[in-house]
């Protein structure tokens, strides 16, 4: 058996399979079940103790010789038939593109809170699903106030109290209920109006509102915060305007246009030959409110805004159909590629 064990070891080490067909011949030869290997091992079991030492240790050493050929020769062979000699196979067929692109709407999203974020802000959310309280009493919405009606939205006839809110302001009423200021927080989200869907309004749309509240904060403050995102939203030339307005969670309130800035301010069809574009409404919270959420307006004050982030994506990229956003054609979406 030693012999054949020596003949064998030569003859495994001259073999030279040059097909995957001839290797498997030679693994069918040696090293399956029924090969020559494994039935030398067999008879190995039918040996006296003191020989099976002796023959053991070459015939182990003859395993691992025809084993290791056998991967040494399956690793070139599967080489030499995928790839050329460069190592890449140059006829396969391209790997297609399959990286997404984010949706216009985070796009903008991501790039308010970035700035934002940078002037100390933090990001809140809330639930869509709210009640009267924090969605318009806590905002000084009175029970029968027409300005309800300029939000109407959605409410199920089971529980008169649930509803979908109109605004994220809910979020800024449930933060200053939690916390005490100084407050800095944005909060960005889907929100609900009841109206009829058409290129320029929707059923929902999303927000970024916008809450400061500290000691001594002033109009000023409101006023450069916003000016600040303008230029960094929209170029460093931008200019701001603020046009007197009402909200009933602020007072005084205000309406934000930035500066045209595909025009410059010379007049064109998105800014509607005004030179301006409303982006914003703002305004310095109400006592009223503070009071609803056990803040002290003698003690402290804030202001607020709210942007639709729709709105500013149109802007930025001149998208004139608000219903884009929503339809999820793949032809509309991959123009917007992350830029990283
Ligand atoms: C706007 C415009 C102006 C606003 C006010 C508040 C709160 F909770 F502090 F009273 N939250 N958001 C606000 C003010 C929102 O959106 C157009």
């Amino acid at each position: 058996m030693l012999d054949q064990i020596k003949s064998l070891v030569q003859e495994v080490q001259a073999a030279q399979p040059a097909s995957a067909e001839e290797l498997e011949v030679y693994r069918l030869k040696y090293l399956s079940r029924k090969g020559i290997i494994p039935s030398l091992f067999e008879d190995l079991k039918q040996l006296p103790p003191e020989k099976k030492k002796e023959t053991g240790k070459p015939l182990n050493e003859l395993k691992q010789l025809a084993e290791g050929k056998f991967k040494e020769w399956s690793e070139k062979l599967s080489q030499s038939t995928q790839a050329t000699s460069s190592g890449i196979d140059l006829t396969l067929p391209p790997v297609p593109d399959t990286l997404g692109s984010l949706h216009p709407l985070t796009l903008t999203r991501y790039r308010i809170i970035e700035i934002f974020e940078r002037l100390g802000f933090t990001v809140a959310d809330g639930p869509e699903i709210e009640d009267d309280w924090h969605n318009f009493s806590a905002l000084n919405f009175p029970e029968n106030h027409p300005a309800r009606e300029m939000q109407d939205t959605f409410f199920i006839d089971r529980n008169p109290d649930a509803l979908l809110r109109t605004h994220t302001s809910n979020v800024q009423i449930r933060l200053m209920e939690k916390q005490r200021p100084p407050l800095r927080a944005i909060m960005p989200g889907r929100v609900y109006r009841n109206e009829a869907i058409s290129a320029r309004a929707h059923c929902f749309f999303h927000q970024v509102e916008g809450l400061y509240v500290d000691r001594h904060v002033g109009f000023a403050d409101l006023k450069q915060t916003l000016y600040h995102f303008s230029k960094e939203m929209f170029g460093k030339d931008t200019k701001i305007r603020l046009r007197p307005s009402f909200f009933p969670f602020t007072e005084p309130s205000a309406e934000i246009d930035v500066s045209c800035f595909i025009c410059g301010g010379k007049g064109c069809n998105i800014c509607k030959h005004s030179g301006w574009v409303e982006i914003a409404g703002s305004g310095m919270v109400h006592p009223n409110v503070l009071r609803h959420v056990n803040i002290d307006p003698e003690e402290f004050t804030g202001f607020a805004f709210g942007m639709g982030i729709e709105r500013v994506t149109m802007l930025r990229y001149g998208i004139n159909d608000l219903r884009l956003f929503s339809e999820n054609d793949v032809r509309f979406l991959k123009q917007f590629k992350p830029v990283f």
